[in-house]
């Protein structure tokens, strides 16, 4: 195996998208997605509130600003805002127990338990962040709002979560149609803290590196139907692990109802699911257990084609980029 140069755009006949090599350089990951932002969505619960949308701009203003290695930017939440939280908190915890998969629930008590979690405040991304580098290595960085797929994805390979850190509209607790602090804190948080699911996030992540725009799209099809929308059996019953439906009292509901249609999770299948994030999902996928879905994962990842392969070092935070053989 040889090194490759250091600019992999100069592969000969290839051309390698851009991607970060150390984890500083997630500092350029930072393209946003702005269509369901609630200054440009009207069907966005809080577009016509004007006081939420400054709101909204000063914290995500925090994240903007934000470079990797300072500490996490903490938020003085409002009553309002603790309110929009215990309402979530407390009408979703009630539902866990028979909804959500077993890792989901042991997560959850660790985090209430040992990083103040409960009803009556908006856990900081600071705290959490050093509990989740304790448990799997994962640390979490803010993010102004919705961040492009590539970017995304590409912080996953260094076990690194964006986290938005603004709450969601206090008319609408029950649905939102984009990411909030709910969402990461209750949807997902629990999850990164199961060594095996954080395993699974980080190889999606290595395998978006430098991969073609149709590869990105694939794959973060794939991450939308297992990381925020997956299920899967546990001792013959479907539980849910994804986080957009476990930050979601409503989806969560509808999602382990006999409404929605079910499909077997299969990558190659999954990959090429059309798929919308207004209202709840049509379909779901539900993989047989995790260890199933990381081993198609896996299996489906390494079918990608990149004319290198990589390889996190954790002593360096950074990539090693090799030529192929
Ligand atoms: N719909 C989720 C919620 O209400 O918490 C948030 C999102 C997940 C994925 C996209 S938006
Ligand atoms: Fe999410």
């Amino acid at each position: 195996l040889k090194r490759v140069a250091d600019d992999v755009r100069t592969i000969p006949e290839e051309k390698v998208p851009w991607f970060p090599r150390k984890i500083r350089d997630l500092d350029k990951c930072n393209l946003l997605i702005t269509k369901y932002d609630p200054d440009m969505d009207q069907d966005h619960p809080g577009f016509s509130d004007p006081e939420y949308r400054k709101r909204r701009c000063f914290i995500a203003e925090l994240a903007a600003n934000y470079k990797q290695g300072e500490p996490l930017p903490r938020v003085e939440y409002t009553p309002e805002e603790v309110a929009t939280w215990r309402e979530v908190y407390r009408t979703l915890r009630t539902i866990y127990p028979d909804l959500a998969c077993r890792q989901f629930l042991g997560g959850l008590q660790q985090l209430e338990r040992e990083c103040g979690y409960g009803e009556d405040g908006i856990p900081q991304l600071r705290e959490v962040s050093a509990f989740l580098r304790e448990k799997t290595g994962f640390q979490l960085r803010p993010v102004a709002g919705l961040l492009s797929a590539r970017d995304f994805l590409a912080s996953l390979a260094f076990r690194v979560f964006q986290c938005t850190q603004y709450i969601r509209h206090a008319s609408a607790p029950m649905h939102s149609p984009e990411p909030d602090c709910c969402h990461e804190l209750l949807g997902h948080i629990p999850m990164l803290a199961d060594k095996e699911f954080a395993q699974f996030s980080q190889e999606i992540g290595l395998a978006s590196l430098g991969a073609s725009d149709e590869d990105i799209e694939r794959l973060s099809t794939l991450y939308w139907f297992t990381v925020e929308f997956g299920l899967c059996k546990q001792n013959g019953t479907v539980k849910a692990y994804g986080a957009g439906l476990l930050s979601s009292y409503g989806e969560l509901i509808y999602a382990l109802s006999n409404e929605p249609e079910y499909k077997p999770f299969n990558p190659e299948e999954t990959a090429i699911q059309p798929y919308q994030d207004q209202t709840f999902q049509p379909v779901y996928f539900v993989s047989e257990s995790f260890e199933d879905a990381k081993i198609k994962m896996r299996r489906y990842s390494s079918s990608i084609q990149r004319p290198f392969s990589v390889r996190y070092d954790p002593f360096t935070c950074s990539l090693e980029v090799l030529d192929q053989p």
